[in-house]
């Protein structure tokens, strides 16, 4: 860390570029609020840019950044794929790159400083958990999951599905008989769902997995219009953690919330800090997150405003 700045005169000088993934959730945007006030704190300037969820533009951000000789970026990207070329100019550049929330695969080395976000196999693992356990002791000799996934190409995605199947596999009753792509966005996934249910009717489904709140929303709309009781006709395990849901949760319409931390914003502060002293950063940086449930204690869930 020879070339980084370590005087206090230095640092407030500090330029961030910062290019989110889009505004699709709540949760999105209290990730970006987050990002944004604790770099504040920090004094540092920031360049913020949203990529309206399209690939091309974050690319585009992020060269205008390299353009303007940004001191850090940080990026928290659409899709896994596809960032070879625009980290290389960063990293021929000199500027270290913090990647937030979803991964990214690469096939050169050394193109990012961290990743810092949650463990999405662990969040799968919690809300397999969450039905095995609720079906344990009951005499239901199949349990039909439909499974609403989020966007393809996406971390978040693959390990919400990789985790859950991992866990539910261990009871042999228990599978995911249909498996729809929401995008995590509500709208995608109302019409997506609609579209499941007028074809195949809603005698197949006893657990609904949905990979966001957002998604969840927009089905639990659908079900309430159509006469089923979400959380007793239908058993809901969502992911995020939206203060919505956890309403939805006291009131019974769905059975667990899974947690993910949108609140990455210390945690990137953190590391540039430590970066600039000229600490040793680790190559991955989990946040820590929880489970929610209808058989855990709802009133001790913390309040969230998000
Ligand atoms: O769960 C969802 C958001 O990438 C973990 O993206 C994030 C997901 C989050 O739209 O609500």
């Amino acid at each position: 860390c020879t070339n980084a700045p370590n005087t206090e005169e230095d640092a407030a000088n500090i330029v961030v570029g910062f290019s989110q993934s889009g505004t699709e959730s709540n949760w999105r945007k209290r990730h970006t609020e987050s990002i944004l006030d604790e770099l504040g704190k920090e004094g540092y300037e920031v360049l913020y840019r949203n990529g309206f969820m399209n690939q091309d533009r974050q690319i585009q951000d992020m060269r205008t950044f390299i353009a303007y000789k940004v001191d850090f970026i940080v990026f928290t990207p659409i899709v896994e794929n596809g960032w070879d070329a625009v980290l290389l100019e960063a990293k021929d550049a000199g500027i270290p790159v913090i990647i937030v929330d979803r991964h990214i695969r690469t096939k050169e080395e050394d193109l990012y400083l961290t990743h810092i976000g949650s463990s999405f196999k662990a969040e799968g693992n919690r809300a397999g958990l969450y039905i095995t356990n609720h079906f344990q002791n009951s005499s239901q000799s199949t349990v039909n999951i439909l499974e609403m996934k989020g966007l393809a190409n996406t971390s978040p995605t693959n390990f919400r599905s990789e985790g859950f199947m991992e866990v539910i596999s261990r009871d042999s009753r228990i599978s995911i008989t249909a498996s729809l792509e929401g995008d995590f966005i509500r709208s995608k996934a109302k019409d997506v769902f609609r579209n499941y249910i007028k074809e195949n009717g809603w005698e197949d489904i006893d657990v609904l997995y949905s990979h966001n709140d957002e998604m969840t929303l927009g089905i639990l709309e659908i079900m309430e219009e159509n006469g089923i009781v979400p959380g007793q006709d239908i058993i809901i395990v969502t992911i995020d953690g939206q203060a919505e849901m956890i309403e939805n949760l006291r009131a019974g319409k769905v059975n667990s919330v899974v947690e993910c931390n949108p609140n990455a914003g210390w945690y990137v502060r953190n590391t540039i800090k430590r970066y600039l002293n000229g600490n040793t950063i680790p190559d991955e940086i989990y946040m820590p997150e929880t489970v929610f449930s209808d058989k855990g204690n709802l009133d001790s869930i913390p309040p969230r405003d998000y």
